[in-house]
């Protein structure tokens, strides 16, 4: 006997044990797709507690995330879910080998946190929800119950013997591997099936934005003057193809809503009349279309997510009249309006911003197509000159309204500010940080935007030299962000280029550096670069 076959005879119960935890949590999560399938596919067991724990995740954390991952948080966070549940099953397959009723009470226990989860979430549709959890972690119990019973210790060989019979030292292994391949494959089949349903619920959405013919704009965005695009290499397209778009929301699982049954709700305070839309109803209404740069409020100073869109949409302030909102500097009641989506999200919007004769809208086109499911597809909100965690609600279902003393919507709830109109910024596109310049001219270039109140001014300073005016192209409204660029002579050597706007109010941007909560980064944006 050497130091092989002991170390073999440790390694393999566990080696046993880890296969048998992982095929149990695989079949958990197969079934419980199966179910979701069925039932709701955001009622699953990962994309439950992924809202779950996006919903609780502090705010500082959420910055964080968003920071590094940037839009591949959601995938970073489904990993991490995953990454853990491996742990954890390993740890109950070897459990098992020697308490099987306690292994399988442990996977009982992921199914309760799981259907917790998606009982707990915004947009929970009831006890149902509880199913694909439950139904999961009960195949998933079954299944480790029934592999760590094969898994059975043989008489020790004797003394000599060397190996055990079938190979394993002290491990029956044909036994185990029948019944792990049998649950492999069952899972397999469970999981398939249950990615088949889930993919059929989405076609009916998917069909739907397919047939949807956009009405012509009884409105159309005012012409564009020639020249808001500067030819300048590496500066942003002043209109953003919906692909390049930033994308900013808590959805593990981007709603697919079907434009057939969709149903917007308008009621609350000073609501005389209460109403329910359907989207033919808003399209058959005059729709203007704009040019409108929406931000994000976790956008830090010199950050990607802003970006400009050529809306179509109905004007909300004329629906909202119709229903007998007045806005509260016409003696209203209400002075918020809290929008709901589809997964429960909250956001809510001053209604005196609103009714102020800005083109607040429900849009339902992007770019001449219908909102791109990621951007909120049938209908979203969109308000120019506010962070669109207090306007910008996607898959928008309900508006009510009501007022900031009676109700904080989701973000509120997290330590961000009630009322928070953009701030005005200016970016440097090119060079980008770090870049190495040629000696000689250069260009340095951007974007800058106050959305509702214009750009009317960009400053450039390179080191410690004065403030110096950028050529601004022309501003296509108030709504949207002007390019500017400023032609540098390089020299060699290491250089601080830093750039700030003034809005159309006079303002000049803030030097105070603030951090993103609770209400919007400030500060200017600088770069430095290293003339070689
Ligand atoms: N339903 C829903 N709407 C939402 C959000 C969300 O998480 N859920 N995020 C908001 C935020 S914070 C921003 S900045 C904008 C981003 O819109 P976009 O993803 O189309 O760029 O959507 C807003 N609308
Ligand atoms: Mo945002």
């Amino acid at each position: 006997m050497g130091g092989v076959s002991s170390f073999r005879r440790i390694l393999s119960p566990i080696a046993v044990g880890a296969s048998a935890g992982i095929l149990a949590a695989f079949s958990a999560l197969a079934v419980a797709e199966l179910v979701a399938g069925l039932v709701r596919p955001a009622a699953g067991p990962v994309t439950a507690v992924g809202g779950a724990v996006i919903d609780r995740t502090p705010t500082a954390v959420k910055d964080f995330a968003i920071r590094t991952f940037g839009e591949d948080d959601k995938a970073v966070l489904r990993l991490g879910i995953l990454a853990v549940l491996a742990v954890a099953a390993v740890g109950l397959g070897v459990l098992a080998l020697s308490h099987r009723r306690a292994g399988a009470a442990g996977v009982l226990l992921f199914g309760i946190v799981g259907s917790a989860a998606a009982l707990g979430r915004p947009d929970s549709a009831g006890i149902g929800d509880a199913l694909p959890s439950t139904a999961g972690a009960l195949a998933g119990a079954v299944a480790l119950y029934v592999l760590a019973s094969k898994a059975v210790r043989v008489p020790a060989p004797a003394p000599g013997d060397g190996e055990g019979r079938d190979g394993t030292e002290g491990w029956s292994r044909r036994g185990f591997l029948a019944a792990a391949g049998v649950t492999a494959a069952a899972a397999a089949s469970a999981g398939s099936v249950g990615r088949f349903l889930t993919g059929r619920r989405g076609r009916g959405a998917v069909a739907s934005r397919r047939s949807l013919v956009l009405p012509a704009p009884a409105s159309p965005a005012p012409a564009v003057p020639a020249g808001v695009q500067l030819k300048v290499a590496g500066i942003s397209a002043f209109t953003t193809p919906n692909s390049d778009f930033y994308r900013v929301d808590t959805a593990l699982a981007v709603p697919r809503v079907d434009a057939g049954t969709w149903r917007l709700r308008i009621h609350g305070a000073g609501v005389s009349r209460p109403r329910v839309h359907t989207l033919d109803q808003l399209l058959a209404r005059p729709l203007i279309e704009r040019d409108i740069t929406l931000t994000c409020v976790s956008n830090e100073v010199g950050g990607p997510y802003t970006g400009t869109a050529r809306w179509l949409g109905v004007p909300l302030a004329g629906l909202l009249e119709e229903a007998g909102v007045r806005p509260p500097s016409e003696g209203g009641k209400a002075d918020q309006l809290v929008a709901r989506s589809v997964d429960g999200m909250t956001l809510g919007s001053p209604v005196e911003d609103v009714m102020d004769g800005r083109d607040a809208m429900l849009a339902v086109g992007m770019n001449g197509e219908p909102l791109p499911f990621d951007h909120g597809f049938p209908v979203r909100m969109v308000v120019p000159g506010l962070y669109g965690y207090v306007s910008a609600c996607k898959w928008i279902t309900d508006i009510e309204l009501t007022t900031f003393d009676a109700y904080d919507p989701y973000w509120v709830r997290r330590t961000w500010a009630r009322r928070a109109p953009v701030k005005t910024q200016a970016r440097i596109d090119t060079p980008k940080p770090f870049a190495r310049p040629a000696a000689g001219e250069a260009t340095v270039a951007g974007v800058a935007w106050a959305q509702h109140r214009g750009i009317s001014r960009v400053e450039v300073r390179v080191d410690d030299g004065p403030w110096q005016d950028a050529d601004l192209a022309p501003q296509a409204t108030a709504d949207t962000w002007r390019q500017w660029s400023f032609p540098w002579r390089a020299t060699p050597g290491g250089h601080t280029i830093t750039v700030r706007a003034t809005d159309g109010s006079g303002q000049v941007q803030s030097e105070q550096r603030t951090r993103t909560v609770p209400d919007g980064a400030s500060g200017w944006h600088s770069v430095f670069v290293t003339v070689p």
